[in-house]
């Protein structure tokens, strides 16, 4: 029998609206990879269009956590980290990149931080500089314009119509020492959106039509895919195109059915989908 592949997944568990581990972990599982979770934090629902959520930061027990696994002798094929929960969470990362990072293994830092332009309600400047701490450590980041703007000092743009305007802001971000970047969210024009890949060498853009309305989560359905494919054996390029492709079917068919934008996406009825989407480019 196939064995099937192991992830860790350092991220929150928001209760309600559907992001980080809550997406991470059916997505992941529906693309064969087993997924062990350290939790950053346990709010009930994300921090992006709630009020009064409730907020248990996890700090004190991550180090323990991976730990015991590290006496248990747990290895893992990849390491993917999203939200963090405090400052003192990325010396933490750090030390469980120390622990489990391989010659073999895949980091995929997924630099959690903001949208539109602006930073999540919980995060600051010295957490811009901590995450730019941990993408040194990446094989793969995943910013989108607005993460990659701050993690590179640039002002944020909605829209880049120039290639060389995204070559150049992939170059910065190369230079923060991950050694590939998918930019998400690269709007050549109003129409289309889509990622850029880029691997030091060749600057790749997929940007189908854009589905114009936008909601929460969504940068975590693209990474969560974007890793499966990785782990799959796709290359990046079609990996992300993948992550690009499923994220929209879940966007229409969440504008089909009305949901709320903070609700997340409705990927759910999607999975057999993304199946057979990661079967065709195997
Ligand atoms: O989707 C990113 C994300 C993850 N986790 C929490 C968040 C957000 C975005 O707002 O608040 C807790």
């Amino acid at each position: 029998m196939k064995k099937p592949l192991q992830a860790a997944a350092v991220q929150d568990i928001s209760g309600f609206g559907r992001c980080s581990l809550t997406v991470a972990l059916p997505l992941l599982s529906a693309m064969g990879v087993q997924v062990s979770c350290l939790p950053t934090a346990v709010l009930s629902t994300h921090t992006g269009g709630f009020t009064g959520y409730t907020f248990r930061d996890l700090t004190g027990d991550m180090e323990p956590f991976f730990r015991h696994w590290q006496k248990e002798g747990f290895c893992f094929d990849a390491l993917y980290t999203g939200y963090l929960g405090s400052l003192e969470q990325l010396d933490i990362v750090e030390h469980f990149f120390d622990a489990f990072q391989t010659e073999k293994n895949l980091t995929l830092v997924d630099p959690v931080m903001g949208d539109h332009g602006v930073l999540y309600s919980r995060f600051d400047d010295k957490m811009v500089q901590g995450i730019r701490r941990l993408c040194k450590r990446a094989d793969v980041i995943v910013p989108n314009m607005t993460e990659a703007a701050f993690l590179t000092n640039t002002p944020y743009r909605h829209t880049m119509t120039d290639e060389k305007e995204i070559l150049q802001l992939c170059e910065k971000l190369m230079a923060l020492g991950p050694k590939k970047v998918v930019l998400t969210g690269v709007r050549p024009d109003e129409g289309h959106l889509g990622p850029a890949c880029y691997d030091g060498k060749k600057l790749r853009i997929y940007a189908p039509p854009h589905v114009p309305k936008q909601y929460d989560g969504t940068g975590d359905v693209f990474a969560s895919v974007l890793l499966g494919g990785l782990m799959q054996g796709l290359p990046l390029e079609s990996s992300a195109e993948l992550a690009a492709d499923f994220t929209r079917i879940c966007v229409e068919a969440s504008m089909e059915n009305g949901t709320d934008m903070h609700h997340g996406v409705d990927f759910e009825p999607q999975i057999g989908t993304l199946i057979r989407m990661l079967e065709e480019k195997k």
